[in-house]
């Protein structure tokens, strides 16, 4: 039996255009190295992920399995629809569906609704027994999957793919917070589930190399400093791997000055941290309490003096948000010194409060999902138009990474030990100037 697991990419117009053709920005599809874990040994399995190769639609494979993100999911129900017309059986999973399975119903032969351990073995078990005739519409476990029992990834899967980084892990699942545009809490519960450290280790050692790109590891959880106790523990054994790591963080990493410490110690040599906004009514309105704007400035110089470069994710279109907001980000993103910036459109997800709110309000103004990538207005704001909105996004970007905003920023890595990390932070930026190069001005 063969298997065909496939990442959609994005959107098929912009795919050339945006991140398909940028290097930097590939992850490998981590979700289904998991889901070819759990697969039994004697089922062949192949990986596409189309935003580097091309899907054969007329590949002999006996089941499709289709992962999907919101922005992804038209393509996803496209590809899933067009093998289903050739009689192939197509699951989809994901957290897109998991949101909205009625929705993926009308384009697969079965959805799984959350995590996929447990589920998908069942599924498996029901298709090896009768075929498509005995899949169940809806798989859904009632009891959250022990991270003990997370299988480790099949990256030999991806081998050959090409990825500039390829070494990704997964610590933990959930989040305790409840931020109101946020899928992850509510697809992945409110608290945090951890591996062992020990597993963790393991799986660290198994991937590990001696050359700079085999050292090099990025964590995919949404805080990794989470638990404090836990980021302890880990990080004090991750200082024997003479590892270079990336992650995301919460601001609150720089009150402890000791995880700080033992962080840079293990290797982090890049956090992605969501500041969200300057101003305290949007967060106050983004429940995003953990945030404290007065001690943005303070905790981003505390971080840079460990080393570790910060990639800063703003968004726009808070009900509290004006025209002014962009100007008076980027003016603060070039005092901080911030190395990187990520700036997002609020995006109603489907499953959030947002969308709730929002649905309620009758201010959603674009159902076609492909637009939900945080880039394009999708609701009607109340200080601007959607269309000022969008010109906010574009000025923003094109201003943080013309190449006087680069040197601004990047010039402060001197003060800390960052200037070691330089070079990929200039290929970091350079790689979104060359996305955003070329927005009009319009503010
Ligand atoms: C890494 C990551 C990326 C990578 C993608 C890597 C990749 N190729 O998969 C990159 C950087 C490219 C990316 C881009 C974007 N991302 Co992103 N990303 C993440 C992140 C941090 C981790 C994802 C991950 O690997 N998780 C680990 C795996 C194991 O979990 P999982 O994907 O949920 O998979 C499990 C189940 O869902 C299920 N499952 C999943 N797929 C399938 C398929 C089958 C067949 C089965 C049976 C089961 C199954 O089984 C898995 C194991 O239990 C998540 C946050 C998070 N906590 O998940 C955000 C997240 C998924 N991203 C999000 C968003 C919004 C985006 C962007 C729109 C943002 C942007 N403008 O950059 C784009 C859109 C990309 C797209 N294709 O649509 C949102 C998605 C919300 C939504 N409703 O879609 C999340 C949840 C972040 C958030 N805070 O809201 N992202
Ligand atoms: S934005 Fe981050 S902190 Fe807030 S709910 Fe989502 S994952 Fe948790």
């Amino acid at each position: 039996m063969k298997i065909l697991l496939i990442s959609p990419t994005w959107k098929k117009k912009t795919k050339a255009k945006r991140l398909g053709r940028n290097k930097v920005f590939k992850v490998p599809p981590h979700n289904l190295l998991i889901v070819s874990a759990l697969t039994p040994k004697d089922i062949e399995i192949e990986i596409i992920d189309e935003n580097i190769e091309k899907i054969d639609f007329e590949a002999p494979v006996d089941l499709v399995g289709i992962t999907t993100m919101t922005a992804s999911a038209p393509r996803a129900y496209e590809i899933a629809d067009t093998f289903r017309e050739r009689g192939v059986p197509v699951v989809m999973g994901g957290i897109h569906v998991t949101a909205l399975p009625q929705e993926a119903a009308q384009h697969a032969d079965a959805v799984v609704i959350g995590e996929a351990e447990g589920n998908w073995e069942r599924l498996l078990q029901n298709f090896r027994r009768g075929g498509k005739e005995a899949l169940g519409q809806f798989y859904q476990s009632h009891k959250r999957p022990d991270p003990a029992s997370i299988p480790l990834p099949r990256r030999e899967l991806i081998k050959n793919k090409g990825y500039l980084l390829s070494r990704f892990l997964q610590l933990s699942r959930g989040c305790p917070f409840d931020c109101y545009f946020c899928s992850v809490s509510k697809f992945f519960g409110k608290k945090f589930r951890f591996r062992p450290v020990k597993n963790v280790i393991e799986e660290v050692k198994g991937i590990v190399g001696k050359s700079l790109k085999t050292r090099f590891l990025g964590f995919l959880d949404d805080n990794i400093v989470g638990n404090i106790t836990y980021a302890r523990e880990l990080f004090k054994a991750l200082i024997p791997y003479n590892l270079l790591w990336i992650g995301q963080a919460s601001i609150n990493i720089a009150r402890h000055e000791e995880i700080l410490q033992l962080a840079a110690a293990s290797g982090c040599k890049g956090l992605f941290i969501g500041f969200e906004s300057i101003a305290e009514a949007s967060l106050g309105e983004a429940n995003k309490s953990q945030n404290e704007i007065r001690f943005y400035e303070k905790a981003i110089k505390k971080i840079h003096q460990f080393g570790i470069a910060i990639e800063g994710a703003f968004i726009f279109g808070f009900d509290n948000d004006d025209k002014s907001i962009f100007r008076k980000t980027v003016k603060f993103i070039e005092k901080v010194k911030l190395d990187v910036v990520q700036f997002s459109i609020l995006t109603p997800l489907p499953g959030t409060r947002l969308q709730e709110k929002l649905e309620k309000e009758g201010r959603i103004i674009d159902r076609n999902w492909s637009n939900y990538d945080l880039s394009h207005p999708v609701f009607q704001p109340k200080l601007m138009t959607p269309q000022e909105l969008k010109q906010g996004l574009d000025w923003a970007y094109k201003k943080v990474y013309g190449l006087s905003s680069i040197f601004k920023r990047l010039s402060g890595s001197f003060k800390g030990k960052r200037w070691k990390f330089l070079g990929p932070l200039l290929t970091l930026n350079l790689g979104y100037r060359s996305i955003f190069k070329g927005k009009e001005t319009l503010i």
